[in-house]
C-alpha cells in the first residue's frame, strides 16, 4: 500500500498528540499540527513527489526536518522518530483524548497518578470513584467521562434506516417549529438512503445559532446532551439514537449540506475536482481564492464544477462524478414508478390479513396488481400450503378477482427450495400459477458452492419466476449464507428469470452493489415488500432507496410495468 497524504497527516497528528501528553515544546507541537493540515489539503499525492525526488521544503510550513520525515514515511512506511515517541507511552493512550473534556494535560495527570492508559482503565477508575479525588477534576468530570465512554460504545451501534425514520421526522418537525429556523435538512447516511444509520446529521440555516441550540436541546425526547457548542451540538435520544446538529448561515447552506451528506469518499473526490480548477471546496463553500464561487445551494456547486447534480444515494465515489461530468447519470427509479407488488402473504400462511384486505389496500395505494404468495408446505412454522390447500386458495383468488374492477390479483406461491434444489410442491400445481417465487429457508450452512448450485437448480425449474431475498441476510442480526451471488446473477441472466430486491427493512436483499451488478448483466429486478400485513406496504419506500443506491432506473425494475406488460413478462419466464 502506498502512503497517502491522509496517512502522513495522521502520523503527524499522532506525533503532536503524543508530544502534548508529554508536555513537550508548544512550537514543535504546532509545527506537526500545521504540517498535518497542509499535507491533507494538497491537491497531489506526496508519494509521487518523493518518487520524483522533488524538493518538499518548497511546501509552506514544511522545513527540512518534516520533509525528511515525509520521505522516510513514504519510503519505509514508518518514521523512527515517531515510533520511538509512540513507544515511550502506552499504545492506546491517545484514545483518551477522544473523550470530551480530556485534553493532553489531564491525560498526562491520569496516567501519572492513576496509571490510566486506555479507555477500559479510564472507565474502571471512573466507576471506582477515583477520578473525583484528583486535583482539578472532581465528581462532575467523572460523570461526564462515564457518559462519554458509554456514548462512544453506543456510537458503534447502528440502526435500521426504517427504525430511524419516525425519530428523524419528529425531530425535523420540532426544529421547524423554532421561529429562528429558516431551513432544516437531514444530511449524512440517512440522506444517502443507507440501509443502516450510525447517527443523524441535522443541518439548519438560521441567523441566531445560540437560540437554535437551546431549542434543539430542549427536545422532550432527549436522553442526554453529548455536546453543546456555538454552531454544533449533539444529543442522544431516549431511543439511543445520536443526533448531531449544525447551524450554518444562508450562504453556506448548500456547501454544508453537500459536505455533511458525504460520503467521505465522495467528498474527497469532489474536493480534488475543485482543486483541479485551483479552487477550494469545503463545508463553507466553493472558493476561488477569497471569492465564493458557490455555496448557497448544492445545485450551484455542481454546476460550477460543470457537473449534473448528483442524487445523494449515488454519492459513494463509485463512478458518479465521471457520470455527472458526462451528463450521463441514470434517471433513478422513484416510488411513484411502482405499479404493483409480487410478493405478499395472507392469512392462508403467516400473514395477518385476508386476500381481499391485502388486495384492496394495494389498490387504494394506487397499484394495479398484487401477487399473493404464501409459504409452501415444508415451512410448517408458517402454516405453509400443501397442494390441496393451495387449490382452495386459488378459488378464493378467482372469487375476489371477480369482484375487483381495474385490479388484478396474481396467483402465486413462495415455494421452499429443498436440500437438493428441487421445489417443495409438484410441477402440476406450480404450472397453474402466475408467479412462482423460490426461496431458501433451510440449510444455511452449506458451502458456498453447494448453496450456489442448489439455488441454480431451483432457478432452472421451468416454472420459476424469481428468487426471493437471494442471500438470506438479516441486517444487524444474521450474516448472509455463503453463496456466490455474481454466479447466481449470471445464471439468472442465462435462465431468463428475475431476482428480487426484498424491501423488508431488515433484509434489503439484494444489496446495492449486487443490484448494480444485476443491472449490468441485464437481469430484471423485482422490488417487493414481502408484506405480512397491510401495514407493510410502507416498506416499498425502503426498497426504492436501496434500488436507487444500486443505480437502478425504472426500466430495470419489473414491477414498474403496466398490468398488460407484466403479464407478458411473467409468461416469458416460463420454460414449459
Ligand atoms: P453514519 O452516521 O455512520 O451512518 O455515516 P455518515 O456518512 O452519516 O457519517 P458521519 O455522521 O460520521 O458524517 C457525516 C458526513 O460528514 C460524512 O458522510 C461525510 C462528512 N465527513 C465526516 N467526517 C469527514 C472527514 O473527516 N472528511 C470528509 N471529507 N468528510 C467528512
Ligand atoms: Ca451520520
Ligand atoms: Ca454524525
Ligand atoms: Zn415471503
Amino acid at each position: 500500500m502506498p502512503m497517502l497524504n491522509a496517512d502522513i497527516a495522521r502520523q503527524f497528528e499522532l506525533a503532536a498528540d503524543l508530544l502534548e501528553i508529554k508536555g513537550d515544546n508548544p512550537f514543535r507541537i504546532r509545527a506537526y499540527r500545521n504540517a498535518a493540515r497542509i499535507v491533507e489539503d494538497l491537491p497531489h499525492e506526496l508519494a509521487g513527489w518523493v518518487a520524483d525526488e522533488k524538493d518538499l521544503t518548497e511546501l509552506p510550513g514544511i522545513g527540512k526536518d518534516l520533509a525528511d520525515k515525509i520521505s522516510e514515511l513514504v519510503n519505509t512506511g514508518t518514521s523512527v522518530a515517531i515510533d520511538t515517541l509512540r513507544q515511550s507511552l502506552p499504545p492506546h493512550i491517545t484514545d483518551l483524548l477522544t473523550i470530551p473534556g480530556l485534553g493532553p494535560k489531564r491525560v498526562k495527570k491520569l496516567y501519572a497518578e492513576l496509571k490510566i492508559t486506555d479507555l477500559p482503565s479510564l472507565k474502571q477508575a471512573a466507576e471506582a470513584g477515583q477520578i473525583r479525588e484528583l486535583a482539578g477534576l472532581g465528581e462532575k468530570t467523572e460523570k461526564q467521562i462515564l457518559s462519554a465512554i458509554e456514548a462512544q460504545t453506543d456510537s458503534s451501534r447502528r440502526f435500521l434506516r426504517a427504525t430511524v425514520i419516525p425519530y428523524a421526522d419528529a425531530l425535523q418537525t420540532h426544529l421547524q417549529a423554532c421561529a429562528r429556523v429558516h431551513r432544516v435538512a437531514i444530511a449524512g447516511s440517512y440522506r444517502r438512503g443507507r440501509e443502516t444509520i450510525g447517527d443523524l446529521d441535522f443541518l439548519v440555516w438560521a441567523d441566531d445559532a445560540a437560540a437554535v441550540m437551546e431549542h434543539f436541546l430542549a427536545y422532550e425526547d432527549r436522553q442526554d446532551t453529548l455536546a453543546h457548542g456555538d454552531t454544533k451540538s449533539s444529543m442522544r435520544l431516549k431511543a439511543g439514537i445520536q443526533v448531531d446538529l449544525r447551524v450554518v448561515p444562508k450562504e453556506s447552506f448548500g456547501a454544508a449540506l453537500h459536505y455533511f451528506t458525504g460520503s467521505k469518499a465522495h467528498n474527497i473526490a469532489m474536493r480534488k475536482e475543485a482543486q483541479q480548477r485551483k479552487w477550494k471546496l469545503n463545508e463553507y463553500g466553493l472558493f476561488d481564492g477569497e471569492n465564493a464561487v458557490a455555496g448557497e445551494t448544492e445545485e450551484a456547486i455542481f454546476a460550477a464544477l460543470e457537473m449534473e447534480w448528483i442524487p445523494p444515494e449515488l454519492r459513494e465515489n463509485r463512478g458518479e462524478l465521471a457520470a455527472a461530468a458526462e451528463h450521463s447519470l441514470p434517471k433513478l427509479i422513484e416510488l411513484d414508478d411502482i405499479r404493483g407488488n409480487l410478493h405478499a402473504h395472507s392469512r392462508w400462511s403467516d400473514g395477518k390479513n385476508t386476500i381481499e384486505e391485502m388486495a384492496r389496500s394495494a389498490k387504494e395505494a394506487g397499484y394495479e396488481y398484487l401477487a399473493i404468495t404464501d409459504h409452501s408446505q415444508r415451512l410448517t412454522v408458517a402454516n405453509g400450503l400443501n397442494e390441496s390447500r393451495l387449490r382452495e386458495q386459488l378459488e378464493e383468488i378467482d372469487a375476489v378477482n371477480q369482484q375487483m374492477k381495474g385490479f388484478r390479483i396474481f396467483k402465486g406461491i413462495e415455494v421452499d427450495i429443498l436440500a437438493d434444489g428441487s421445489l417443495d410442491l409438484p410441477d402440476s400445481i406450480l404450472r397453474e400459477l402466475d408467479v412462482v417465487i423460490v426461496s431458501v429457508h433451510s440449510k444455511f450452512n452449506l458451502s458456498a458452492q453447494e448453496q450456489t448450485e442448489r439455488i441454480m437448480r431451483a432457478l432452472d425449474h421451468p416454472c420459476t419466476t424469481f428468487l426471493a431475498h437471494p442471500t438470506g441476510r438479516l441486517l444487524l442480526a444474521r450474516p448472509p449464507y455463503p453463496v456466490d451471488v455474481p454466479r447466481l446473477i449470471a445464471h439468472a441472466c442465462e435462465r431468463g428469470c428475475f431476482l428480487e430486491l426484498n424491501a423488508n427493512p431488515q433484509r434489503l436483499d439484494l444489496n446495492e452493489s449486487y443490484c448494480q451488478l444485476a443491472k449490468e448483466e441485464g437481469v430484471p429486478i423485482v422490488i417487493n415488500t414481502d408484506a405480512h400485513s397491510t401495514h407493510d406496504a410502507v416498506h416499498m419506500a425502503t426498497g426504492i432507496a436501496q434500488a436507487r443506491r444500486g443505480w437502478l432506473t425504472k426500466d430495470h425494475v419489473v414491477n414498474t410495468r403496466s398490468l398488460k406488460a407484466i403479464q407478458k413478462m411473467l409468461r416469458d419466464t416460463r420454460l414449459d
